[in-house]
């Protein structure tokens, strides 16, 4: 598509989000008209446009970030846009962000949330990479996808322990492989209206795929949203041990040759703004049937800083009570103090439920 055409949609789109004044997304809040004429004739060096980043959140004005960085350079061409998105959602008056640290994982203070092994069904903890010389999926050729996927491969090839596995590339897998794995929480789908509009299954199945242990408990998706994902998961309560396992794993592939996208003040970089910084979610699939059938509960979350999801993930129903609680905020915050945000809500979470039984 040419430039004209590309001006003409992104007007269009524009006038479909102001339209839509029933919209509560970050985007809708923060796209002025002043900002939209500001940056809707700028290109990012990989080539990315303001239409590329709010395509998304105009087609779906239900969205509640509504805006993906076409590619790391977005963070710096459209900062007037996503630096108000980021401070929203973050909840930060500055762009700052600490550097990484992940605790003394020898001398963490907390260990199972929930020893009675009675509420908490399974414990997950995943955060985010990006290559630093490659664009986001709007951006993305099929063949720099496969690239990609090549590099993360031999990194991944070269883990060894508990962390050893085989990598099983998404094109070939049966469709009961993918289902069954899919069911279990393991595996992603091309199914989420939203990443799908930003062009997140551009070339689907082509460079996707998961790499996992013998017994499921780290795993790595590689081009769902972001290039990398990294995952700790188990069943039951024991954070101690989810989390202690995806910090080893983060320390052996930074050292396995890759380069990470990072920015000072904003952290590791990810397709959507809202998982940069620590890029860390910790979570657990919990059973709260009385709280959250609470008019408070969501008052609740808010307090603590804490999301409540559905169990197949982001917006997805929850089934029998169970939902998948964790940490909102990403940025502003170390790893470990976004696990203790985690911690103190899904301690608080438990405490509550107990109190309405
Ligand atoms: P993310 O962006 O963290 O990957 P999603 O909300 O898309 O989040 O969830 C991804 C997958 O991880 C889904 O299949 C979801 O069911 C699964 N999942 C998330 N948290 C847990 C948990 N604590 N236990 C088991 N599965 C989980
Ligand atoms: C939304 O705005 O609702 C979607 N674009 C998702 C936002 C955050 N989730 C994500 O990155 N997976």
């Amino acid at each position: 598509k040419n430039a004209v055409e590309d001006s003409g949609e992104a007007e269009r789109l524009f006038t479909r989000l102001r339209d839509a004044t029933d919209s509560k997304s970050l985007l809708r809040k923060n796209l002025t008209n002043n900002i939209f004429a500001q940056l809707k004739g700028l290109k990012t060096k990989f080539g990315g446009t303001l239409l590329d980043c709010i395509r998304s959140g105009c087609e779906n004005t239900d969205s509640g970030v509504g805006v993906y960085a076409c590619d790391p350079d977005a963070y710096t061409t459209f900062a007037p846009l996503l630096d108000a998105v980021i401070r929203d959602y973050h909840k930060v008056s500055e762009l700052k962000h600490p550097n990484p640290d992940f605790g003394d994982v020898d001398k963490l203070d907390f260990g199972n949330l929930d020893p009675s092994g009675e509420m908490i069904v399974s414990t997950r903890v995943r955060v985010g990479r990006s290559h630093d010389s490659y664009g986001f999926p709007p951006v993305l050729k099929k063949e720099e996808r496969v690239e990609m996927e090549q590099k993360t491969v031999e990194a991944l090839k070269k883990l060894d322990g508990e962390l050893k596995g085989s990598y099983h590339p998404l094109t070939g897998m049966s469709k009961e492989t993918q289902k069954q794995l899919t069911e279990d929480h393991f595996l992603f789908n091309d199914s989420d209206r939203f990443l799908r509009a930003a062009g997140g299954y551009n070339d689907w199945p082509t460079g996707r795929g998961i790499y996992f242990n013998d017994k499921k408990t780290f795993l790595v998706w590689v081009n769902e949203e972001d290039h990398l994902r990294f995952i700790s998961m188990q069943m039951g309560g024991d954070l101690r041990e989810v989390y202690t396992r995806l910090v080893k794993a983060i320390r052996a592939l930074e050292s396995s040759g890759l380069s990470f996208a990072k920015r000072d003040g904003l952290g590791y970089l990810t397709f959507c703004p809202s998982n940069l910084g620590t890029t860390l979610r910790a979570s657990v699939h919990i059973k709260i049937p009385k709280l959250s059938q609470t008019p408070e509960f969501k008052a609740f979350c808010d307090k603590y800083n804490i999301q409540a999801r559905g169990i197949h993930g982001e917006h997805t129903e929850s089934v029998g009570g169970v939902y998948d609680i964790s940490n909102k905020r990403r940025l502003g915050l170390t790893e470990i103090e976004a696990i203790q945000e985690m911690r103190r809500g899904v301690e608080a979470v438990i405490a509550e439920e107990k109190k309405l039984a």
